[in-house]
């Protein structure tokens, strides 16, 4: 069989936990860097069953999503486990995996939302990608794939003034996952896998950062992935930045 092969969006965070899983398994793989909103068509075409990254081509199999991607490179590769043994201790990993797998969503409006106002700011989140073009064109010409992504991701000012909202309430049910032990152990598992993008992206984001980096699950993610591409000077107005002061 052929060397698995990942097809990931330049910044998306769950390709970040497809990358970082595969390279926890120490499986040999070809990342292929796809636009967003085109990698929709792009996949479908590639007979995946889905039209969201990560998506991977492994042993002639076709394996979408994070969490499908965790079981399925446990179940090929036991050894290092990304689930505990223990049923209780899986079942909380799966509960905070399964949470996790819907809080990706709120920074990726967020951010959405963010680019669509500074889109040159696209450029640092494309650092080292292969677009089949250069990344000042990809940016440049860019404009209606950001608008895309902005409403097929319902990054609306309403959606956005929630997520922004929700997030103190969010990092806190993190922080206490890892007081708790089931995620920020020595050995991550599948939901460290699939929070720790999640939380870096949203540190990309200037006006996030504070409230994020001195908080235990802001030193998980910069523990588990130090450095992660992109940032987005300040955007949103400082009203809707209001629940994040403390
Ligand atoms: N929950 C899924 C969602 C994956 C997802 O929505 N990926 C986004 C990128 S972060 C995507 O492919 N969006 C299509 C696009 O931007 O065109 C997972 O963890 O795999």
């Amino acid at each position: 069989m052929g060397r698995a092969k990942l097809y990931v969006i330049p910044g998306s965070h769950p390709s970040w936990s497809a990358k970082l899983m595969l390279e926890r398994k120490e499986i040999p793989y070809k990342r292929v860097d796809l636009m967003p909103v085109i990698s929709k068509g792009l996949l479908r075409a590639m007979r995946f069953p889905g039209n969201t990254v990560p998506a991977l081509k492994l042993n002639g199999d076709r394996v979408q999503g994070t969490s499908a991607i965790a079981r399925e490179l446990d179940r090929i590769q036991p050894d290092p486990p990304l689930f505990p043994a223990d049923p209780d201790e899986r079942a909380k990993v799966e509960e905070a995996e399964a949470w996790a797998d819907t809080f990706q969503h709120n920074p990726r409006q967020l951010s959405w939302w963010g680019l669509k106002r500074n889109r040159p700011a696209m450029a640092s989140y494309a650092e080292g990608a292969k677009l089949g073009i250069p990344v000042g064109l990809a940016v440049k010409t860019g404009g209606p794939i950001v608008a895309a992504a902005a409403k097929l991701n319902d990054a609306t000012d309403e959606n956005v003034r929630a997520d922004l909202a929700a997030l103190p309430g969010d990092l806190a049910r993190i922080d206490q996952w890892i007081k708790d032990g089931v995620i920020g152990g020595e050995e991550p598992n599948a939901a460290d896998y699939q929070i720790a993008p999640t939380i870096r992206l949203a540190m990309t984001l200037d006006d996030l950062r504070p409230a994020i980096e001195s908080r235990p699950a802001g030193e998980l993610a910069m523990r588990i992935i130090p450095d992660f591409p992109g940032r987005l000077p300040p955007v949103f107005p400082a009203e809707w930045l209001e629940p994040l002061r403390v």
